[in-house]
C-alpha cells in the first residue's frame, strides 16, 4: 500500500514540476490550470493522509513557518558584484576603451545585451538540484537568509529540471514584480485598507523582506537570472550559453538577450528603450557583458564592479523637483483639471515643467500643496504625472488648494454629477474654453442644422472673435464673410442664408443645441411636449424637472444650473431677439381626444404641410412613439411622396399605411 502511494507522489512531483518548467521557463505550459489544480489537489491529499512520504521539496511545500526574530546572516563564497553605469553613447564608448585596452589584440569582442531589470539581487543555491539557500545581496559579501520567502515564488523551482545537474550551482538574478501584477496587487491592499507600494521595485523589496512567507505568498514575485555565482561544473564557455543551461534546468532567464559586437550596441539600446514601456515589467537599461567566459577572466573586476560588463541606464523616469502651483484649467468640453506647475527637471528624456492632477480628487488623494516637494513620473509618451509627495519636506505655511466654485475662464459656478471625480464650468455658452464645441454642437445637423457652417469655418470666425456665443452666428453678415479666406461673395451668401434659415426650428432642436449637459435629443424633445415653450422650462424647479420622464436629479440639476448662469439667459434672449423661433405646442393633453399611446408611428417620404421632426413631435404629443425603422412592432406608417423600402417593408408586413392627408386629418380631428 504504501509502495504505491510512494510511488503515486513520487509521479505527481515529477509531473507538476514538468509543468512548472514549461510554464515558467519556457513560458509555454503544455496543459490548463484547472488540469494542473487537480493534479496538486491530489497530491496534498495523499500528503496529509500519508504524512511520512511527505517531501520537504514538493511542490505543495512552498509556505514555511515565519523565523521566530529577524533573517539570518549569509556570507557570499563568491561576492555579488554591482555593475558601473554608462549614461550615453560617449560614456559607453570610453567602457569598450577600456575593456579593449586590456584585451590584447582582440577590439570588439563578442557582447551580449539584456534589460537591466529593475528590482533586487538574489542568489539562490542548488546543491544536488534541491534548492537549499536563498539570499539577498546585502554589501555583496553578507546578505540576509530569505529562502523561505523565496521558496513562495512561483517561477522558482524547488528542484531542477534534468538528469546531469551541477553538485552546487548559484543562481544569480532579479526578483521583480510585474507592473500587471504591481496594479493588481496594490488594488486588492487599497481594498482591504492596507498601505500601497509606490512602485513594482519597492513592492518587490519590501514583499521580499517581509518575515512571514505566508504574506509573501500572496505577493506576486517574479525572478529572472542574469548570472550565476558558485558552480560546481561548467555550465558552457559564453555567458550565453550559461543562460541557456540555466533555462534547460528550469531556471527562468529573461528572454529579451541579444548577441551582437560593439557596433551593435547602440542599435540594441535604442530599440531597447523604444521597447521599454511595452515590456511587463519595468527595465531601467541595458547590460552589456562579455560573452566568451575566458575573456570575462581575463579583464577580471575593479573592486566590486566587472569590466566586463556595465549598465547602459535608460534616462530615469521619475525625478523630484518643486510645485511651484497647482492652476486650473477649462478644457473643450467644460471639464476642470487641476494643473501642477513645477520647477523644470529633466525626466524621461525630456525637462518637465507640467504635471496632470486629473481630477480634484486627486489632489485630495496625494495631499498635493503648493511648494511641496514631489515625485514626477514621466514614462513613454505618457502625460508626466505626480507620483507622491514628500510631506516631511512640506513647508511649515503651507496650504491646500481649494475646490474651485466658479470657472477661472468665465466665473460661472461649477458643478459636480453625483459619482463623477470631475467638475465642470456650467457657462456653456458663454466660456471661451469650450466656445469651438460648443459651437460645432449648435450647428450640427441634429441641432439648429446650419448647413454650410463647418469647423474650419467656425475656427477662424471665433479667431478673429467675430464670433464669441451663438448669437454671434446671426449677426454675420455677406460683407464680412466674404473676404475671408477661401470664402468669396457666392460662399458668403450661401452661409449667412443657410444661418438665416436655421432661425425656424422647433423647441426640442433649440433645447438640444443650448448644449445642456446630459440633455440630448430624446431629453430635449420629452421637455419641449411637457413645457410647451422655453419660458415655463426655465422657470420650472428641480421638482418640476425631476417630474418629467427619464428626467433624474442628475439632469434636472444640469438644466437648473444651465439657466441660472445670467450669461446663458442672455444669449437665449438675443437669440430670439435675432429672430431664431419655434411653434409653441399646447402643454395640456390635446383636446382632440386622440390618443395614440402604445403605439408605434413611423415617418417616411417628403411631407408638404410640415417637417418630419415637426409631424414626429405632433404625434408624440399625442403619446405614440415615433421609430426610424419599420418592424411588425410598427403600428401605422406615414409615407409621403418617394417613400421607398420602408414603405414595400410595411405593405409586406402587412403595416397600416397612411398619406399625409389622413395623418393631417388625425392631426386636426
Ligand atoms: N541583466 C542583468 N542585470 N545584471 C545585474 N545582468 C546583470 N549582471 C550583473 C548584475 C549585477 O552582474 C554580473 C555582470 C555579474
Amino acid at each position: 500500500m504504501t509502495e504505491s502511494v510512494v510511488r503515486r507522489i513520487r509521479e505527481l512531483i515529477a509531473e507538476i514540476r514538468q509543468h512548472d518548467y514549461h510554464y515558467h521557463a519556457l513560458d509555454a505550459p503544455t496543459i490548463g490550470d484547472t488540469q494542473y489544480d487537480q493534479l496538486v489537489a491530489e497530491l496534498k491529499r495523499l500528503e496529509t493522509e500519508f504524512p511520512d512520504c511527505l517531501d520537504p521539496n514538493s511542490p505543495t511545500q512552498r509556505v514555511g513557518a515565519k523565523p521566530d526574530s529577524g533573517f539570518s546572516e549569509v556570507s557570499h563564497r563568491i561576492p555579488m558584484l554591482s555593475l558601473d553605469n554608462v549614461f550615453d553613447l560617449d560614456e559607453f564608448q570610453q567602457f569598450v576603451e577600456r575593456m579593449t585596452d586590456r584585451l590584447d589584440g582582440i577590439s570588439s569582442p563578442e557582447l551580449t545585451a539584456e534589460p537591466k531589470l529593475d528590482g533586487l539581487a538574489l542568489s539562490i543555491r542548488y546543491e544536488q538540484g534541491e534548492l537549499i539557500l536563498a539570499a539577498t545581496r546585502g554589501d555583496g559579501s553578507t546578505g540576509e537568509n530569505v529562502t523561505q520567502n523565496v521558496r513562495t515564488i512561483r517561477s522558482i523551482p524547488l528542484t531542477l529540471n534534468g538528469e546531469h545537474l551541477p553538485e552546487i550551482l548559484e543562481v544569480r538574478g532579479e526578483v521583480i514584480m510585474k507592473k500587471e501584477d504591481f496594479d493588481s496587487m496594490n488594488r486588492r491592499l487599497q481594498a482591504a485598507g492596507e498601505k500601497t507600494f509606490v512602485n513594482p521595485r519597492n513592492a518587490a523589496a519590501g514583499s521580499l523582506r517581509q518575515l512571514d512567507p505566508a504574506i509573501v505568498a500572496t505577493r506576486p514575485l517574479s525572478f529572472y537570472a542574469y548570472g550565476v555565482g558558485e558552480v560546481s561544473a561548467s555550465l558552457g564557455d559564453r555567458h550565453s550559453d550559461v543562460m541557456d543551461t540555466l533555462k534547460s534546468l528550469g531556471i527562468p532567464v529573461n528572454p529579451g538577450l541579444v548577441k551582437g559586437d560593439v557596433s551593435s550596441m547602440e542599435a540594441a539600446y535604442q530599440e531597447l528603450l523604444a521597447k521599454r514601456d511595452s515590456l511587463p515589467y519595468e527595465i531601467d537599461g541595458m547590460v552589456v557583458k562579455v560573452d566568451p567566459l575566458a575573456l570575462q577572466n581575463a579583464l577580471g573586476f575593479v573592486a566590486r564592479a566587472p569590466r566586463f560588463a556595465t549598465a547602459w541606464k535608460f534616462p530615469a523616469q521619475e525625478a523630484a523637483t518643486d510645485l511651484i502651483a497647482i492652476d486650473v484649467q477649462v478644457g473643450r468640453t467644460g471639464a476642470i483639471t487641476p494643473v501642477a506647475r513645477l520647477e523644470p527637471v529633466f525626466v524621461g528624456g525630456v525637462t518637465v515643467s507640467n504635471a496632470t492632477l486629473h481630477n480634484f480628487d486627486e489632489v485630495s488623494r496625494l495631499d498635493v500643496r503648493p511648494g511641496d516637494r514631489v515625485m514626477v513620473r514621466r514614462a513613454g509618451d505618457v502625460i508626466p504625472q505626480i507620483v507622491r509627495v514628500m510631506t516631511d519636506q512640506r513647508p511649515t505655511n503651507s496650504q491646500a488648494v481649494p475646490l474651485p466654485t466658479e470657472c477661472p475662464i468665465c466665473s460661472s459656478p461649477v458643478e459636480r454629477a453625483a459619482g463623477e471625480a470631475v467638475i465642470r464650468c456650467s457657462g456653456g455658452l458663454i466660456c471661451q474654453a469650450q466656445r469651438l464645441e460648443h459651437l460645432k454642437h449648435f450647428v450640427s445637423r441634429k441641432a439648429m442644422d446650419i448647413d454650410g457652417v463647418g469647423e474650419r469655418l467656425l475656427e477662424i470666425l471665433i479667431e478673429k472673435q467675430w464670433v464669441k456665443t451663438p448669437a454671434d452666428l446671426y449677426r454675420l453678415s455677406i460683407e464680412s464673410l466674404k473676404d475671408l479666406d477661401r470664402m468669396g461673395e457666392k460662399s458668403a451668401a450661401n452661409v449667412v442664408q443657410a444661418i438665416a434659415a436655421s432661425k425656424a426650428t422647433t423647441l426640442a432642436r433649440f433645447l438640444y443645441a443650448l448644449g445642456i449637459r446630459d440633455v440630448g435629443e430624446a431629453t430635449a424633445r420629452t421637455l419641449a411636449q411637457t413645457f410647451g415653450d422655453l419660458q415655463p422650462l426655465m422657470l420650472a424647479s428641480l421638482e418640476d424637472l425631476m417630474a418629467v420622464d427619464d428626467v433624474g436629479p442628475i439632469v434636472a440639476s444640469h438644466i437648473r444650473a444651465f439657466f441660472e448662469v445670467q450669461q446663458n439667459r442672455e444669449v437665449i434672449e438675443e437669440l430670439r431677439n435675432l429672430g431664431v423661433y419655434w411653434p409653441i405646442h399646447p402643454v395640456e393633453a390635446p383636446t382632440t381626444g386622440v390618443d395614440l399611446s402604445g403605439q408605434t408611428w413611423v415617418l417616411t417620404g417628403t411631407l408638404e404641410s410640415m417637417t418630419r421632426d415637426e409631424a414626429s413631435d405632433r404625434l408624440r404629443a399625442l403619446g405614440a412613439k415615433v421609430s426610424g425603422s419599420v418592424s411588425a412592432k410598427t403600428t401605422v406608417l406615414v409615407a409621403g411622396p418617394g417613400a421607398g423600402s420602408k414603405l414595400s417593408k410595411a405593405q409586406d408586413l402587412g403595416v397600416r399605411v397612411m398619406d399625409e392627408a389622413a395623418l393631417m386629418e388625425l392631426l386636426e380631428s
